[in-house]
């Protein structure tokens, strides 16, 4: 038997498996790729709230992306949350040589708004991190905080700005997610080498979302490494996302305060989809 083309996913473990590591390899699984998992930090979190964050050292990290992409032919990478600005600077140490399509998907906070954004981050991402990427795949805060100057002003910038200040900025394509805006349709907005395309879906009527960014990610990662073009895996990717959404089962906390959602929960077919062209 043929065996399938290997991704690996760097990112942060989520206990309760909507977001982070658990999503991509669910998302993975789904859609027929092997994945392989570096562990960077540990989220001790619910849907609606992030108890507690435990990074991993930067030679666990190190050991685990050196041993793996020196055994495994990995045929694109994704970068999720990495922790502490010394995790980013490692995984930029190690990836430097890498010729793989790396996506990087700058997760800066929870979905409950938790911030990420710990000391000297974003000047990581910048100057070692983001100049390596293939793609990467901000939402609006992300890409506002990406660009804003050190300790100035926070941006304000319409989409298509956004999306291509920072590609033209990295040198990469940038998918510019659009779950959180309050339209009726999310849009996400390619912007690839000075070309842009829209990827437009009816807003998913649920209360809240907990893994769409993750989601979203591991699933372009999936796709390119099956060879789709970086529009075909986008519009893909966008699809997984919404059939995650309006597919996602749901628990009623039983405490205080209402809904807990997590995706991904999805049968599996609801993930056999194919890239369109
Ligand atoms: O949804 C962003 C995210 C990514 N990665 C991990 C997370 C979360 C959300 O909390 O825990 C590991």
């Amino acid at each position: 038997m043929c065996p399938p083309p290997v991704v690996l996913t760097i990112a942060g473990s989520d206990c309760c498996s909507g977001a982070g590591l658990q999503a991509d390899l669910k998302v993975f699984s789904m859609l027929g790729v092997h994945g392989l998992t570096a562990v960077t930090t540990v989220i001790a979190e619910t849907p609606l709230q992030v108890h507690g964050v435990y990074d991993m050292s930067t030679a666990a990290l190190k050991e685990q992306v050196r041993s793996l992409l020196a055994c495994y032919p990995v045929a694109a990478i994704k970068t999720g949350l990495l922790g502490p600005a010394s995790n980013v600077v490692a995984v930029a140490e190690l990836l430097e040589q890498s010729r793989r399509p790396l996506v990087v998907d700058p997760v800066l906070s929870s979905s409950t708004g938790t911030s990420f954004d710990f000391e000297g981050v974003i000047t990581a991402y910048r100057e070692r991190l983001l100049p390596l990427a293939t793609v990467l795949t901000p939402n609006q805060p992300e890409a506002e905080k990406l660009l804003s100057p050190p300790s100035g002003p926070g941006l304000q910038e319409e989409p298509l700005e956004l999306a291509s200040q920072l590609g033209s900025t990295f040198d990469a394509a940038v998918v510019l997610t659009g779950g959180h805006g309050t339209g009726k349709h999310a849009i996400d907005l390619l912007w690839d080498d000075n070309r842009v395309s829209t990827f437009e879906s009816p807003r998913a009527p649920v209360a809240s979302a907990h893994g769409t960014g993750c989601t979203f990610s591991s699933a372009l990662t999936a796709f390119l490494a099956q060879g789709h073009s970086l529009h075909q895996a986008v519009s893909g990717a966008k699809h997984v996302v919404t059939r995650a959404l309006t597919e996602s089962y749901q628990w009623t906390e039983e405490s205080s305060s209402g809904e807990l959602r997590a995706l991904n929960q999805l049968p599996a077919e609801a993930f056999r989809v194919p890239a369109s062209k």
